[in-house]
């Protein structure tokens, strides 16, 4: 059976290894998924495969522990080989279709985009929901796409019935904005793994989304 996202506006902690302020990674699973985080996304950038895989693993099995659904960015191989429940990739990375065929049946696979071309092209494309952004400028990404905007997010929402998970920027303050504007999920980065305490950060976040 197909995994289900979580239902209603949902907050999806992307779990950054270099940005976790000296957290593990398999802490971070367990304190957002504390704060009532059903999905988390995995992502490490430009770490050895083994180390990538040491990591992967801790989260891989805090998010089971929790309870939580993990989704890998990028990696098929490593999902695959931890049994991950999905995989998130971007432009730039191997095809959906591609990655779709690695996956067990029913798996998760995300897809980024960052305009409305983008969005429109993935339209045949086996993915399961797909990311917009930034919707707001962000220092996160070393060199990020222009920032889209709330108007591109409810523009995106009027061309795709597919779930729309916003990303870029999204704070506790402006998610609300975020979700009116037609996304189904906010995927945050900073302003959680920026806070000192991850469960009380990710419930704040949450209460406000609804
Ligand atoms: N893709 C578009 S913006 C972004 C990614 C991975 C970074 C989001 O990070 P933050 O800290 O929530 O702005
Ligand atoms: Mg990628």
């Amino acid at each position: 059976m197909a995994l289900a996202l979580p239902s209603g506006p949902f907050l999806y902690p992307v779990l950054d290894v270099g940005l976790l302020g000296g957290r593990a990674v398999g802490t971070a699973v367990a304190a957002v998924a504390a704060g009532g985080v059903r999905i988390v996304q995995f992502r490490a950038k430009g770490l050895p495969d083994r180390r990538l895989f040491t990591l992967a693993t801790e989260a891989a099995a805090a998010a089971r522990e929790a309870g939580v659904l993990l989704v890998v960015n990028d990696r098929a191989d490593v999902a695959r080989m931890l049994g991950a429940d999905g995989v998130h990739v971007g432009q730039d990375d191997l095809p959906p279709r591609e990655v779709r065929r690695l996956l067990p049946s029913g798996s998760i696979l995300g897809l980024s985009t960052h305009g409305l071309g983008q969005l429109d092209a993935a339209r045949d494309e086996p993915v399961d929901y797909v990311a917009i952004g930034p919707v707001f400028p962000t220092r996160t990404k070393a060199d990020p796409h222009p920032v889209v905007g709330l108007e591109i997010v409810r523009r995106a929402r009027q061309r795709t019935r597919r779930p729309l998970v916003a990303i870029g920027g999204i704070t506790a303050e402006n998610a609300r904005s975020v979700v009116e504007a037609g996304a189904d999920g906010v995927a945050v980065i900073s302003a959680l793994l920026g806070a000192d305490d991850l469960t009380e950060a990710a419930r704040t976040f949450q209460a406000r989304l609804r």
